[in-house]
Protein backbone atom coordinates (compact mmCIF):
# COMPACT_ATOMS: atom_id res chain seq x y z
CA UNK A 1 0.00 0.00 0.00
CA UNK A 2 1.45 3.35 -0.65
CA UNK A 3 1.14 6.50 1.31
CA UNK A 4 0.52 9.09 -0.93
CA UNK A 5 -3.10 9.90 -0.50
CA UNK A 6 -5.06 10.44 -3.41
CA UNK A 7 -7.94 12.89 -2.90
CA UNK A 8 -10.98 14.06 -4.52
CA UNK A 9 -9.96 17.22 -5.58
CA UNK A 10 -7.29 19.57 -5.09
CA UNK A 11 -6.95 23.27 -5.44
CA UNK A 12 -5.94 25.08 -8.51
CA UNK A 13 -3.43 27.50 -7.63
CA UNK A 14 -1.84 30.81 -9.00
CA UNK A 15 1.82 30.84 -9.82
CA UNK A 16 3.29 32.61 -6.22
CA UNK A 17 5.65 34.74 -7.53
CA UNK A 18 2.72 36.27 -9.70
CA UNK A 19 0.65 36.58 -6.47
CA UNK A 20 3.04 38.37 -4.43
CA UNK A 21 3.24 41.15 -7.32
CA UNK A 22 -0.62 41.59 -6.93
CA UNK A 23 0.23 41.26 -3.36
CA UNK A 24 2.70 43.91 -2.96
CA UNK A 25 0.30 46.54 -5.35
CA UNK A 26 -1.98 45.49 -2.65
CA UNK A 27 -0.09 46.45 0.12
CA UNK A 28 1.22 49.86 -1.34
CA UNK A 29 -2.44 51.10 -1.85
CA UNK A 30 -3.70 50.01 1.74
CA UNK A 31 -6.78 49.48 -0.14
CA UNK A 32 -8.03 45.73 0.80
CA UNK A 33 -11.73 45.15 0.31
CA UNK A 34 -14.74 47.29 -0.13
CA UNK A 35 -14.86 47.14 -3.93
CA UNK A 36 -11.53 47.96 -4.59
CA UNK A 37 -9.79 47.80 -7.78
CA UNK A 38 -9.72 44.02 -8.19
CA UNK A 39 -12.40 43.82 -7.29
CA UNK A 40 -13.64 45.70 -9.89
CA UNK A 41 -11.23 44.22 -12.32
CA UNK A 42 -12.33 40.47 -11.82
CA UNK A 43 -16.20 41.23 -12.27
CA UNK A 44 -15.51 42.86 -15.53
CA UNK A 45 -12.78 39.76 -16.77
CA UNK A 46 -15.37 37.31 -15.46
CA UNK A 47 -18.33 38.84 -17.01
CA UNK A 48 -16.09 38.55 -20.38
CA UNK A 49 -15.31 34.82 -19.61
CA UNK A 50 -18.21 33.67 -18.70
CA UNK A 51 -20.36 35.60 -21.42
CA UNK A 52 -22.40 36.77 -19.04
CA UNK A 53 -23.97 40.70 -18.60
CA UNK A 54 -23.48 41.15 -14.99
CA UNK A 55 -22.08 39.36 -12.00
CA UNK A 56 -21.54 40.99 -8.04
CA UNK A 57 -18.78 39.09 -6.43
CA UNK A 58 -19.21 37.38 -3.03
CA UNK A 59 -17.60 36.04 -0.21
CA UNK A 60 -18.65 32.13 -0.86
CA UNK A 61 -21.28 30.53 -2.60
CA UNK A 62 -23.97 30.03 -0.41
CA UNK A 63 -24.36 34.56 0.43
CA UNK A 64 -25.39 34.50 -2.91
CA UNK A 65 -28.15 32.16 -2.60
CA UNK A 66 -29.39 33.58 0.44
CA UNK A 67 -29.02 36.91 -1.51
CA UNK A 68 -30.78 36.22 -4.42
CA UNK A 69 -33.88 34.94 -2.48
CA UNK A 70 -34.22 38.54 -0.43
CA UNK A 71 -33.28 40.36 -3.91
CA UNK A 72 -36.38 38.55 -6.12
CA UNK A 73 -38.43 38.74 -2.39
CA UNK A 74 -39.11 35.31 -2.45
CA UNK A 75 -41.31 33.85 0.64
CA UNK A 76 -43.57 30.88 1.40
CA UNK A 77 -42.49 27.46 -0.85
CA UNK A 78 -39.62 27.20 -2.95
CA UNK A 79 -39.90 23.85 -5.25
CA UNK A 80 -36.14 22.38 -4.98
CA UNK A 81 -33.88 19.35 -5.46
CA UNK A 82 -33.02 17.30 -2.46
CA UNK A 83 -29.55 16.07 -4.50
CA UNK A 84 -27.18 18.82 -3.69
CA UNK A 85 -24.78 20.25 -1.36
CA UNK A 86 -26.50 21.28 2.06
CA UNK A 87 -26.25 25.05 1.20
CA UNK A 88 -29.07 25.41 -1.46
CA UNK A 89 -31.44 24.62 1.15
CA UNK A 90 -29.92 26.12 3.92
CA UNK A 91 -30.28 29.32 2.35
CA UNK A 92 -33.85 28.80 2.07
CA UNK A 93 -33.94 28.03 5.55
CA UNK A 94 -32.56 31.01 6.64
CA UNK A 95 -34.93 33.15 4.86
CA UNK A 96 -37.35 31.66 6.47
CA UNK A 97 -38.67 29.74 3.10
CA UNK A 98 -40.12 26.19 2.73
CA UNK A 99 -38.06 24.00 0.55
CA UNK A 100 -40.58 21.45 -1.35
CA UNK A 101 -38.52 18.15 -2.32
CA UNK A 102 -38.80 16.80 -5.92
CA UNK A 103 -37.38 13.80 -7.03
CA UNK A 104 -34.27 14.12 -9.76
CA UNK A 105 -34.17 12.65 -13.29
CA UNK A 106 -31.79 9.44 -13.46
CA UNK A 107 -29.79 10.47 -16.44
CA UNK A 108 -28.62 14.21 -15.26
CA UNK A 109 -29.32 13.64 -11.57
CA UNK A 110 -30.99 17.58 -11.97
CA UNK A 111 -34.26 18.57 -10.79
CA UNK A 112 -37.27 16.04 -12.95
CA UNK A 113 -39.07 18.70 -15.12
CA UNK A 114 -42.24 16.00 -15.53
CA UNK A 115 -42.57 16.06 -11.25
CA UNK A 116 -42.26 19.53 -10.74
CA UNK A 117 -46.06 20.67 -11.84
CA UNK A 118 -47.18 18.40 -9.32
CA UNK A 119 -45.35 20.28 -6.27
CA UNK A 120 -47.01 23.96 -6.58
CA UNK A 121 -48.82 24.60 -4.21
CA UNK A 122 -50.66 28.34 -3.61
CA UNK A 123 -47.81 29.29 -1.30
CA UNK A 124 -44.91 28.69 -4.21
CA UNK A 125 -43.15 31.38 -5.36
CA UNK A 126 -39.95 30.26 -7.32
CA UNK A 127 -37.77 26.77 -8.14
CA UNK A 128 -34.41 26.79 -6.91
CA UNK A 129 -32.60 23.53 -9.17
CA UNK A 130 -29.00 22.89 -9.40
CA UNK A 131 -26.76 21.93 -12.14
CA UNK A 132 -25.82 19.13 -10.30
CA UNK A 133 -21.89 18.32 -11.57
CA UNK A 134 -21.96 20.86 -13.66
CA UNK A 135 -24.37 18.96 -16.06
CA UNK A 136 -26.99 21.72 -17.62
CA UNK A 137 -30.52 21.52 -16.06
CA UNK A 138 -33.08 21.68 -18.84
CA UNK A 139 -33.86 24.85 -17.99
CA UNK A 140 -36.07 25.08 -21.54
CA UNK A 141 -39.04 23.20 -19.92
CA UNK A 142 -38.09 24.45 -16.31
CA UNK A 143 -38.95 28.25 -17.39
CA UNK A 144 -42.10 27.00 -19.47
CA UNK A 145 -43.38 26.06 -15.75
CA UNK A 146 -42.27 28.98 -14.04
CA UNK A 147 -43.62 31.33 -16.86
CA UNK A 148 -46.63 29.34 -16.64
CA UNK A 149 -47.16 29.53 -12.85
CA UNK A 150 -45.44 33.14 -12.77
CA UNK A 151 -42.59 31.52 -10.51
CA UNK A 152 -38.93 33.08 -10.16
CA UNK A 153 -36.26 30.53 -10.82
CA UNK A 154 -32.94 31.09 -8.79
CA UNK A 155 -30.10 28.36 -10.53
CA UNK A 156 -27.49 27.20 -8.09
CA UNK A 157 -25.18 27.02 -10.30
CA UNK A 158 -22.30 26.37 -8.01
CA UNK A 159 -20.81 23.76 -10.01
CA UNK A 160 -21.65 25.11 -12.95
CA UNK A 161 -18.62 27.33 -14.08
CA UNK A 162 -17.90 27.84 -17.69
CA UNK A 163 -20.66 25.02 -18.92
CA UNK A 164 -22.02 26.37 -21.97
CA UNK A 165 -25.24 25.15 -24.16
CA UNK A 166 -24.82 25.70 -27.94
CA UNK A 167 -22.09 28.64 -27.43
CA UNK A 168 -24.10 30.35 -24.93
CA UNK A 169 -23.59 30.27 -20.85
CA UNK A 170 -25.91 28.21 -18.82
CA UNK A 171 -25.58 31.09 -15.90
CA UNK A 172 -27.88 33.26 -18.55
CA UNK A 173 -30.96 30.63 -17.60
CA UNK A 174 -33.36 32.00 -14.79
CA UNK A 175 -33.87 35.16 -13.13
CA UNK A 176 -30.33 34.82 -11.28
CA UNK A 177 -27.66 32.06 -10.77
CA UNK A 178 -25.02 31.90 -8.53
CA UNK A 179 -21.54 30.46 -8.17
CA UNK A 180 -19.06 29.13 -5.69
CA UNK A 181 -15.57 29.71 -5.88
CA UNK A 182 -14.44 27.51 -3.14
CA UNK A 183 -10.62 26.16 -3.26
CA UNK A 184 -12.72 22.78 -4.39
CA UNK A 185 -13.96 24.10 -7.41
CA UNK A 186 -12.75 24.32 -11.17
CA UNK A 187 -12.18 27.48 -10.45
CA UNK A 188 -11.24 29.13 -7.42
CA UNK A 189 -10.85 31.99 -5.43
CA UNK A 190 -9.78 30.19 -2.01
CA UNK A 191 -13.27 31.24 -0.93
CA UNK A 192 -15.76 32.98 -2.86
CA UNK A 193 -18.67 33.10 -4.94
CA UNK A 194 -20.69 35.18 -7.70
CA UNK A 195 -24.28 35.99 -8.50
CA UNK A 196 -25.27 36.34 -12.33
CA UNK A 197 -28.66 38.05 -13.79
CA UNK A 198 -29.58 40.17 -16.60
CA UNK A 199 -29.83 44.04 -15.63
CA UNK A 200 -28.08 47.00 -14.22
CA UNK A 201 -30.77 47.54 -11.86
CA UNK A 202 -30.85 44.35 -10.01
CA UNK A 203 -26.63 45.22 -10.09
CA UNK A 204 -27.24 47.80 -7.83
CA UNK A 205 -29.58 46.23 -5.44
CA UNK A 206 -27.42 43.44 -5.33
CA UNK A 207 -24.19 45.44 -4.46
CA UNK A 208 -26.31 47.10 -2.00
CA UNK A 209 -27.66 43.94 -0.04
CA UNK A 210 -24.12 42.42 0.11
CA UNK A 211 -22.76 45.49 1.94
CA UNK A 212 -24.96 45.88 4.61
CA UNK A 213 -28.14 47.18 2.61
CA UNK A 214 -25.97 50.54 1.74
CA UNK A 215 -26.88 52.78 -0.65
CA UNK A 216 -24.67 55.45 0.47
CA UNK A 217 -23.22 56.83 4.31
CA UNK A 218 -26.82 57.68 5.30
CA UNK A 219 -29.30 55.56 3.91
CA UNK A 220 -29.96 51.67 4.04
CA UNK A 221 -32.33 50.03 1.11
CA UNK A 222 -32.92 46.70 2.64
CA UNK A 223 -31.75 44.45 5.61
CA UNK A 224 -27.97 43.63 3.66
CA UNK A 225 -25.49 41.72 4.98
CA UNK A 226 -21.51 41.41 4.41
CA UNK A 227 -21.21 39.40 1.62
CA UNK A 228 -18.34 41.29 0.19
CA UNK A 229 -14.94 39.45 -1.51
CA UNK A 230 -11.93 40.95 -0.33
CA UNK A 231 -8.95 42.67 -2.85
CA UNK A 232 -6.41 39.65 -1.90
CA UNK A 233 -9.20 37.10 -3.16
CA UNK A 234 -10.13 39.00 -5.96
CA UNK A 235 -6.55 39.34 -7.36
CA UNK A 236 -5.85 35.21 -6.76
CA UNK A 237 -9.08 35.14 -8.91
CA UNK A 238 -7.65 36.99 -11.78
CA UNK A 239 -4.81 35.05 -11.98
CA UNK A 240 -6.46 31.73 -11.53
CA UNK A 241 -8.80 32.94 -14.69
CA UNK A 242 -5.72 32.83 -16.84
CA UNK A 243 -5.70 29.28 -16.34
CA UNK A 244 -8.71 27.78 -15.52
CA UNK A 245 -9.10 26.90 -19.88
CA UNK A 246 -6.03 24.84 -19.39
CA UNK A 247 -7.67 23.40 -15.78
CA UNK A 248 -10.73 22.39 -17.92
CA UNK A 249 -8.55 20.90 -20.92
CA UNK A 250 -6.80 19.03 -18.14
CA UNK A 251 -10.01 17.37 -16.05
CA UNK A 252 -11.46 16.51 -19.38
CA UNK A 253 -8.56 14.46 -20.02
CA UNK A 254 -8.87 12.89 -16.83
CA UNK A 255 -12.55 11.94 -17.39
CA UNK A 256 -11.64 10.24 -20.85
CA UNK A 257 -9.08 7.89 -19.29
CA UNK A 258 -11.74 7.03 -16.73
CA UNK A 259 -14.56 6.67 -19.13
CA UNK A 260 -11.91 4.06 -21.38
CA UNK A 261 -10.82 2.59 -18.24
CA UNK A 262 -14.29 1.42 -16.82
CA UNK A 263 -16.15 1.16 -20.15
CA UNK A 264 -15.35 -2.94 -19.72
CA UNK A 265 -16.28 -2.92 -15.95
CA UNK A 266 -19.89 -3.97 -15.49
CA UNK A 267 -22.10 -2.69 -13.32
CA UNK A 268 -20.43 1.22 -12.87
CA UNK A 269 -22.51 3.81 -14.48
CA UNK A 270 -20.35 6.74 -15.64
CA UNK A 271 -21.99 9.69 -17.03
CA UNK A 272 -21.04 11.05 -20.48
CA UNK A 273 -20.93 13.91 -22.44
CA UNK A 274 -24.15 15.91 -24.17
CA UNK A 275 -24.25 16.96 -27.34
CA UNK A 276 -23.60 20.67 -27.37
CA UNK A 277 -22.37 21.37 -24.16
CA UNK A 278 -18.95 22.43 -23.10
CA UNK A 279 -18.55 20.73 -20.43
CA UNK A 280 -16.41 21.66 -16.99
CA UNK A 281 -15.67 18.30 -15.79
CA UNK A 282 -15.95 19.25 -12.31
CA UNK A 283 -16.76 16.10 -10.94
CA UNK A 284 -16.25 12.32 -12.23
CA UNK A 285 -19.24 10.51 -10.33
CA UNK A 286 -19.64 6.55 -10.82
CA UNK A 287 -23.05 4.92 -10.10
CA UNK A 288 -22.56 1.11 -8.97
CA UNK A 289 -25.30 -1.21 -9.23
CA UNK A 290 -24.39 -3.77 -6.52
CA UNK A 291 -25.68 -6.70 -8.46
CA UNK A 292 -23.97 -6.69 -11.68
CA UNK A 293 -20.26 -5.04 -9.63
CA UNK A 294 -20.74 -8.00 -7.19
CA UNK A 295 -19.49 -5.18 -4.25
CA UNK A 296 -22.15 -2.52 -2.76
CA UNK A 297 -21.08 1.37 -3.56
CA UNK A 298 -19.77 1.29 0.29
CA UNK A 299 -18.22 -1.86 0.05
CA UNK A 300 -15.86 -0.02 -2.91
CA UNK A 301 -15.67 3.54 -1.04
CA UNK A 302 -14.02 1.83 1.84
CA UNK A 303 -11.79 -0.32 -0.13
CA UNK A 304 -10.83 2.52 -1.93
CA UNK A 305 -9.76 4.40 1.16
CA UNK A 306 -8.02 1.44 2.01
CA UNK A 307 -5.90 2.22 -1.27
CA UNK A 308 -5.34 5.67 0.36
CA UNK A 309 -8.12 6.82 -2.72
CA UNK A 310 -10.35 9.49 -1.43
CA UNK A 311 -13.24 9.37 -3.62
CA UNK A 312 -16.45 11.07 -2.09
CA UNK A 313 -20.20 9.94 -1.95
CA UNK A 314 -21.58 13.38 -3.24
CA UNK A 315 -24.51 13.69 -2.71
CA UNK A 316 -24.92 11.24 -0.33
CA UNK A 317 -26.88 11.45 2.09
CA UNK A 318 -29.61 12.98 0.48
CA UNK A 319 -30.68 16.82 2.56
CA UNK A 320 -34.13 15.45 2.80
CA UNK A 321 -32.32 12.95 5.56
CA UNK A 322 -30.89 15.73 7.29
CA UNK A 323 -32.71 16.79 10.94
CA UNK A 324 -33.53 20.24 9.47
CA UNK A 325 -35.51 18.92 6.72
CA UNK A 326 -36.58 15.27 7.43
CA UNK A 327 -39.77 15.95 8.81
CA UNK A 328 -41.06 18.03 5.65
CA UNK A 329 -44.11 16.14 4.15
CA UNK A 330 -41.83 16.42 0.72
CA UNK A 331 -38.84 15.23 2.47
CA UNK A 332 -40.19 11.34 2.39
CA UNK A 333 -38.11 8.87 0.51
CA UNK A 334 -41.44 7.55 -0.50
CA UNK A 335 -41.33 10.55 -3.24
CA UNK A 336 -37.83 10.66 -4.00
CA UNK A 337 -36.97 7.02 -5.38
CA UNK A 338 -34.27 8.07 -7.80
CA UNK A 339 -32.64 10.39 -5.90
CA UNK A 340 -32.62 7.86 -2.87
CA UNK A 341 -31.15 5.64 -5.52
CA UNK A 342 -28.42 7.63 -7.02
CA UNK A 343 -27.35 8.96 -3.72
CA UNK A 344 -26.92 5.09 -2.18
CA UNK A 345 -24.92 4.25 -5.63
CA UNK A 346 -22.39 7.08 -6.31
CA UNK A 347 -18.95 7.64 -5.66
CA UNK A 348 -17.43 10.75 -7.04
CA UNK A 349 -13.78 9.77 -8.29
CA UNK A 350 -10.76 11.76 -7.67
CA UNK A 351 -11.28 14.48 -10.73
CA UNK A 352 -8.35 17.88 -11.12
CA UNK A 353 -6.09 19.05 -12.99
CA UNK A 354 -2.64 17.56 -12.68
CA UNK A 355 -4.33 14.41 -11.39
CA UNK A 356 -1.40 11.81 -12.52
CA UNK A 357 -1.54 9.11 -15.14
CA UNK A 358 -0.47 6.97 -12.56
CA UNK A 359 -2.80 8.05 -10.41
CA UNK A 360 -6.25 7.42 -12.93
CA UNK A 361 -4.39 3.59 -13.53
CA UNK A 362 -4.45 3.26 -9.50
CA UNK A 363 -7.60 4.26 -9.46
CA UNK A 364 -8.88 2.38 -11.98
CA UNK A 365 -7.27 -1.19 -10.70
CA UNK A 366 -9.00 -0.85 -7.73
CA UNK A 367 -12.23 -0.78 -9.50
CA UNK A 368 -11.14 -3.30 -11.63
CA UNK A 369 -9.76 -5.26 -8.24
CA UNK A 370 -13.07 -5.06 -7.11
CA UNK A 371 -15.16 -7.14 -9.26
N1 LIG B 1 -24.33 24.89 -3.77
C1 LIG B 1 -23.73 23.76 -4.16
C2 LIG B 1 -24.40 22.89 -5.15
C3 LIG B 1 -22.47 23.42 -3.63
O1 LIG B 1 -21.88 22.26 -4.02
C4 LIG B 1 -21.85 24.28 -2.71
C5 LIG B 1 -20.57 23.92 -2.13
C6 LIG B 1 -22.51 25.47 -2.36
C7 LIG B 1 -23.76 25.75 -2.92
C8 LIG B 1 -21.94 26.46 -1.40
O2 LIG B 1 -20.77 27.07 -1.90
P1 LIG B 1 -19.67 27.60 -0.84
O3 LIG B 1 -20.38 28.45 0.17
O4 LIG B 1 -19.00 26.40 -0.22
O5 LIG B 1 -18.74 28.40 -1.70
C9 LIG B 1 -16.98 20.89 -0.19
C10 LIG B 1 -16.96 22.40 -0.24
O6 LIG B 1 -16.64 22.98 1.02
C11 LIG B 1 -18.19 23.03 -0.77
O7 LIG B 1 -17.80 24.31 -1.28
C12 LIG B 1 -18.82 22.24 -1.89
N2 LIG B 1 -20.06 22.78 -2.34
C13 LIG B 1 -19.04 20.80 -1.45
C14 LIG B 1 -19.66 19.95 -2.53
O8 LIG B 1 -17.78 20.23 -1.13
P2 LIG B 1 -16.38 19.21 1.70
O9 LIG B 1 -16.73 19.24 3.15
O10 LIG B 1 -16.63 17.96 0.95
O11 LIG B 1 -14.86 19.66 1.47
P3 LIG B 1 -13.53 19.11 2.11
O12 LIG B 1 -12.96 20.15 2.99
O13 LIG B 1 -13.75 17.75 2.68
O14 LIG B 1 -12.58 19.01 0.83
C15 LIG B 1 -12.68 17.95 -0.10
C16 LIG B 1 -11.29 17.59 -0.57
O15 LIG B 1 -10.73 18.65 -1.31
C17 LIG B 1 -10.27 17.29 0.53
O16 LIG B 1 -10.32 15.95 0.89
C18 LIG B 1 -8.96 17.64 -0.12
C19 LIG B 1 -9.32 18.73 -1.10
N3 LIG B 1 -8.96 20.06 -0.58
C20 LIG B 1 -9.90 20.78 0.10
C21 LIG B 1 -9.58 22.02 0.58
C22 LIG B 1 -10.60 22.83 1.35
C23 LIG B 1 -7.70 20.54 -0.79
O17 LIG B 1 -6.85 19.85 -1.40
N4 LIG B 1 -7.39 21.78 -0.35
C24 LIG B 1 -8.27 22.56 0.34
O18 LIG B 1 -7.95 23.69 0.72
O19 LIG B 1 -17.23 20.40 1.08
Amino acid sequence: MEDKQITVTSPLLPDLDEFNDLLKRIWDKKWITNNGSFHKELEAALCEYLKVPYISLFTNGTLPLMCALQALRITGEVITTPYSFVATTHSLWWNGIKPVFVDIDPETCNLDPDKIEAAITPKTTAIMPVHVYGKPCDTGRIQAIADTYGLKVIYDAAHAFGVEVNGKSILNAGDMSTLSFHATKVYNTIEGGALVYHDEKTKKRIDYLKNFGFADEVTIVAPGINGKMDEVRSAYGLLNLKQVDAAIEGRKQVAVKYREGLRNIKGIRVMEDMLGIRHNYSYFPIFIDTEEYGMTRDELYFRMKEWNILGRRYFYPLITEFSTYRGLESANPVHLPVAVKMADSVICLPMYYGLTENDIDKILNCIQSGQ
